[in-house]
């Protein structure tokens, strides 16, 4: 047997290397230190020009900081010489933010009280606006009172709970100890500002003083359709806590999954920037999303309509399917919310997944298992239209076209050559099968022979039980229970939308775009997976992800021009690449070139914008191509801190909030990289 070699110590603790853990680099002794053993936080070391390590500074004295040029770009270094445009999330972007005027959010909005929001009143008049609720009577939700603070919340979630913190004027991700934050937020002379928006704890002792909105709980697909005897934990998604400090944004996104979404401000008060999804919209803010300098650009400038809303203490509001928003924290805010799934907008849903899909968003801002539980809700689904068909019912008309969406989407999801979720027990050929069924015998029976489906209400279609045995008698209890009640069969118009869609991307985008395969996956062992990438080998990694730069960066760009010629047709994706087949980068057209190195630049910065020098890795102008592949240093790792141990148990259940920029899109493509060539 060969002996392993020693693997290197490093830092003040002579540890080996730990992926998990943010390290930075002495520029005098050239050793690598764990933040945490020299107190220098993540956020913080990007602040640092020269460090000098605890042993280095006895004798060449502290660190040097870098100093500050400009209040208008993230990287606050560039010299201000007013030609760079202002980048959101900086000082400058929010004090011209706070100053501008927008339509108010009261031609949208739907005022209601606590007791009226209702699945029932939402199945019966859609949930297609965002809703506000002035009080918190009658909705269900339960709250610590509004003298709860952030000391509080450190003392119920623990002070050691590593949380990711949005570093405002960078609009960077992080990770930092709650009770750090908890020490800078109580800093009167805060030196940044910092916004925490990704804190799910439904694990802590904090998940107890909080019970969601009923109308949330009752409607939501994991609450509803997520099987208790599933191997994996349930997707945590149903109650963050959000603290953000005075002048905190996040810019514009569409929660994940298309998920719809209720806040409550506890104190503080929060300022929703709210554009509706039309199909015009979504278009538009998938090219802004793609393109590299989404920052300078304000996406409310860019549709017809942005609409203001402000979201005072004591206030709920419901957002549904697909909003894009931006939030501007006008005030130190406490907030909650949570994220569900639902039947009412399923087109919606899976529109903005694929849309995540084309936008090759990180897993870890996804829905987590998005499309098994999908194949969950349709097994369901199916069931409640068989037993509807049975007893002489006709499903409401949101219901069918969210089936026949759904069908739609499992059917693309099966055919695609990529790695799919499909949980063991499920015959997926069957249930789409029997659900095409299903929808041919509504279609054909136009509903004429059946009696229309009363508005269901909490007992309704989407709290159908997992067990079948179950299921049947509560699907019958309820269709007893049913009423005529005028579920007209009026087309809906998700199919044009879808139409419109896509004709609004057509014209935009030119170059082929290809759907990666490895970025896709996910490690389970519970769900099929069937994937013709599934033996990747570690060299196989750089291929794929310059395939994939090259479909993210140049698939749009902003303007709505397309790139003139298809860049590089990727070969099939089975192959697995060798260096000689990079070579058709050599023929990109001129764009294409100007808009691939424009990417590496962009991750270069993105390296260096996270404390990781770019030089290392890309310098040799003959290795364009190969310039993605990070360092051979531990420290040279990636956008940000992998999951912290602590959070293992829970990995890839707890999306964060927000929206992947298209930096960070970049970053998981290093990450990746970086996973092929060190750790697999
Ligand atoms: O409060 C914020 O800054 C962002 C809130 C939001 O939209 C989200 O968490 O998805
Ligand atoms: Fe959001
Ligand atoms: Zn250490
Ligand atoms: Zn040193």
């Amino acid at each position: 047997m060969r002996k392993m070699a020693a693997a290197p110590l490093y830092c003040v603790c002579r540890q080996p290397y730990d992926v998990s853990r943010f390290m930075i680099e002495c520029d005098i002794c050239k050793d690598w230190f764990h933040g945490s053993c020299v107190q220098v936080e993540e956020h913080q070391a990007v602040d640092i020009d020269v460090y000098h390590c605890p042993n280095c500074h006895v004798l060449h004295g502290p660190s040097l900081m870098k100093k500050r040029k400009n209040w208008h770009r993230h990287d606050y270094t560039e010299p201000d010489d007013r030609t760079r445009p202002v980048q959101a999330g900086t000082s400058v972007f929010v004090r011209e933010l706070q100053a501008r005027s927008f339509p108010s959010a009261d031609e949208i909005l739907v005022r209601m009280q606590g007791h009226q929001v209702t699945p029932k009143y939402l199945e019966k008049h859609s949930f297609l606006s965002p809703i506000m609720v002035p009080q918190l009577d009658g909705l269900g939700l339960k709250l610590p009172p509004p003298s709860f603070s952030i000391e509080d919340v450190e003392h119920y979630v623990g002070g050691d709970k590593i949380i990711d913190v949005i570093d405002v004027a960078r609009q960077a991700d992080s990770k930092i100890k709650l009770s750090e934050f908890v020490k800078y937020y109580y800093n009167p002379n805060r030196p940044k500002v910092l916004n925490v928006i990704s804190l799910e704890f439904s694990d802590t002792k904090m998940a107890e003083l909080v019970e969601v909105p009923d109308v949330a709980r009752k409607m939501s697909w994991v609450e509803n359709y997520w099987p208790d005897d599933s191997f994996f934990p349930k997707p945590f998604v149903q109650k963050y806590c959000l603290m953000g400090v005075e002048g905190s944004y996040t810019d514009f996104h569409i929660d994940f999954g298309g998920t719809s979404v209720w806040y409550h401000v506890l104190w503080g008060e929060k300022i929703f920037y709210l554009i509706k999804p039309t199909p015009g919209n979504l278009a538009l803010y998938e090219a802004w999303s793609s393109s590299p300098n989404q920052s300078e650009m304000f996406f409310g400038d860019k549709v017809d309509k942005c609409y203001k809303c402000i979201v005072r203490q004591g206030t709920t509001l419901l957002i549904p399917t697909g909003w894009i928003h931006a939030v501007l924290t006008s005030q130190d805010c406490m907030a909650f919310g949570g994220n569900f799934l639902h039947n009412l907008n399923i087109g919606m849903q899976l529109r903005c997944y694929e849309m995540e899909r084309r936008l090759k968003t990180p897993d870890l801002f996804k829905f987590p298992y998005f499309e098994a539980i999908c194949w969950y809700v349709a097994k369901n689904l199916l069931e409640t239209l068989k037993e509807l068909r049975e007893d002489n019912f006709q499903p409401p008309v949101y219901l069918m076209e969210g089936v026949k969406a759904l069908t739609c989407a499992l059917k693309s999801w099966l055919k695609r050559e990529v790695e799919y979720e499909v949980p063991d027990h499920i015959k997926p050929n069957n249930l789409i099968k029997e659900l095409t069924k299903e929808i041919r015998h509504q279609e054909l029976s136009g509903g004429g022979s059946c009696k229309p489906m009363k508005s269901q209400g909490s007992g309704g279609v989407w709290s159908v039980t997992r067990s079948t045995a179950e299921r049947g008698t509560r699907v019958h209890r309820m269709a007893r229970r049913l009423r005529d009640h005028g579920a007209s069969r009026t087309p809906s118009n998700l199919d044009i939308l879808e139409l419109h869609t896509r004709e609004v991307l057509r014209r935009l985008e030119v170059a082929p775009f290809h759907e990666d395969t490895t970025l896709c996956s996910r490690v389970n062992g519970k769900f099929k997976k069937t994937s013709a990438s599934s033996t990747a080998t570690a060299g196989r990694g750089l291929d794929n992800d310059l395939r994939l730069v090259l479909c993210n960066g140049l698939m749009l760009d902003w303007n709505g021009h397309g790139i003139a010629e298809p860049c590089v047709t990727p070969p099939p994706r089975h192959v697995p690449y060798s260096q000689d087949e990079l070579r058709p980068l050599k023929h990109l057209n001129k764009n294409c070139r100007a808009r691939l190195s424009q990417q590496i630049q962009e991750n270069k910065n993105f390296m260096d914008s996270q404390g990781n020098s770019s030089e290392a890795w890309s310098d040799n102008p003959q290795n364009t191509e190969i310039s993605l592949l990070p360092p051979f240093h531990p420290s040279k790792r990636p956008a940000s801190n992998p999951p912290p141990i602590s959070n293992q148990a829970t990995k890839g259940k707890r999306p964060k909030k927000g929206m992947a920029t298209a930096k960070q899109r970049l970053g998981k493509i290093l990450r990746i990289n970086s996973h092929g060539r060190f750790f697999v």
